[in-house]
């Protein structure tokens, strides 16, 4: 087939699955066309069957805010029409949706055998598409779409429950690539970052407030106060930098963490983590999450969204109540000291990435992709 994958370019979360499906289709011999308004941070070499289109945007003096939905409309009518894609699978709904739509106005009859695929995410819909200056939108486009996926049964649920949805959304989870992400040995690694052996705990996102940072830091904290030796690595950057760096120094734990910025390699400092913390107030699936637990990393999470269709209480790591500081500190306090335990639970937490294996995941997309062209 040739595909037309249209995404944001982001580290996190819709752009790394974006990416990682397309360059999963094209290992099958698919024919990938990535639209985004950068190049997605995991396209990173150049593969023969993967083309890269950049939404380009000129800006006139009248336009205090560039249309880049046109831009981007305008765009996606052309990649239909001169590149002959067969399927147009766009990664959440504001505004590649509403932008897939209005391209298929354009061709009229030339795209009326091309399916659109909307995949919801997550913010998208908890956040985003539930303000009110944009639930209309979000509604007609999702609607307007020939097939619907989301990321979880918790984001599909959701989706029902704000929008007026008249489409099935199918659920197709978030998957992960085993060979990449498995624990490797990195002991010259671990040794730097602890020298007198103490336990690592990390904590990966784009620091955005509904990753909690600060409650990271000060889970943390009560480890340590628990007579835990340990250091916190802190993966990744964005908003909530500034906060979580106070709250190192309110609790006077500056020593024992590092902030370590955006990462490309995170399986590798993934390899040497004895904890994974996740304590996010709004999460749909968790890749995050998911891409800890397939480095044997037990994992800490709060228990929203998605994350308990992940994330197993007391297999794969502890759920607790959103903001409960003490009860997820006592919960890593429990793995981080008891041997056996974290041997198990580490073991599960494999077992349980497992399931989300990439290649099984990627043919549900292919199959959904057939079904919707058969019902077009
Ligand atoms: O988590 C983020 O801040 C990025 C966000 C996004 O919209 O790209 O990630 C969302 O999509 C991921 C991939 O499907 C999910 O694994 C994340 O849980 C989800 N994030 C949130 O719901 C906050």
């Amino acid at each position: 087939m040739n595909i037309g994958i249209v995404c944001y370019p982001t580290f996190g979360g819709s752009g790394v699955v974006a990416t990682e499906l397309a360059k999963g289709l094209a290992e099958r011999d698919h024919n990938v066309h990535v639209l985004s308004y950068d190049r997605p941070a995991r396209l990173d070499t150049f593969r023969t069957n993967i083309s890269y289109h950049e939404v380009n945007m000129n800006t006139y003096p009248l336009f205090e805010y560039p249309p880049y939905d046109l831009a981007l409309a305008n765009q996606m009518a052309n990649l239909i029409e001169y590149e002959d894609i067969d399927v147009l699978h766009v990664h959440y709904a504001i505004p590649h949706a509403t932008s897939a739509y209005l391209a298929k106005q354009i061709l009229g009859d030339k795209a009326t055998d091309v399916p659109l695929i909307t995949t919801l995410h997550g913010t998208d819909i908890t956040i985003v598409g539930s303000d009110p200056s944009y639930k209309s939108i979000v509604d007609f486009s999702i609607n307007q779409s020939d097939g619907v996926t989301a990321v979880s049964k918790y984001l599909r649920d959701e989706t029902y429950d704000r929008f007026d949805i008249k489409k099935e959304i199918a659920v197709i989870p978030n998957f992960i690539d085993l060979e990449r992400f498995q624990r490797s040995d990195k002991e010259h690694f671990r040794k730097a970052i602890s020298p007198d052996d103490e336990k690592i705990i990390v904590h990966v996102s784009n620091f955005r407030e509904v990753k909690r940072v600060p409650d990271v830091v000060s889970v943390f904290d009560h480890v340590l106060k628990n007579d835990i030796k340990a250091k916190l690595l802190l993966v990744g950057d964005g908003p909530d930098r500034n906060r979580a760096e106070r709250r190192c120094r309110e609790l006077g734990v500056c020593d024992q963490v590092r902030f370590l910025g955006k990462q490309d390699q995170v399986e590798e400092v993934l390899s040497i983590a004895d904890l994974f913390l996740i304590p996010s107030g709004s999460e749909t699936f968790g890749l995050a999450a998911l891409e800890a637990m397939s480095c044997s990393v037990p994992v800490i999470s709060s228990n929203i969204g998605g994350l308990p269709e992940v994330n197993i209480h007391g297999e794969t790591g502890f759920l607790c109540d959103l903001g409960d500081i003490d009860e997820m500190g006592q919960y890593a306090v429990d793995i981080l000291s008891d041997e056996d335990l974290h041997k198990r639970i580490a073991k599960n937490a494999r077992k349980q990435a497992e399931k989300f294996e990439m290649s099984k995941v990627i043919t549900q997309y292919e199959e959904y992709y057939k079904q919707c062209r058969a019902e077009i």
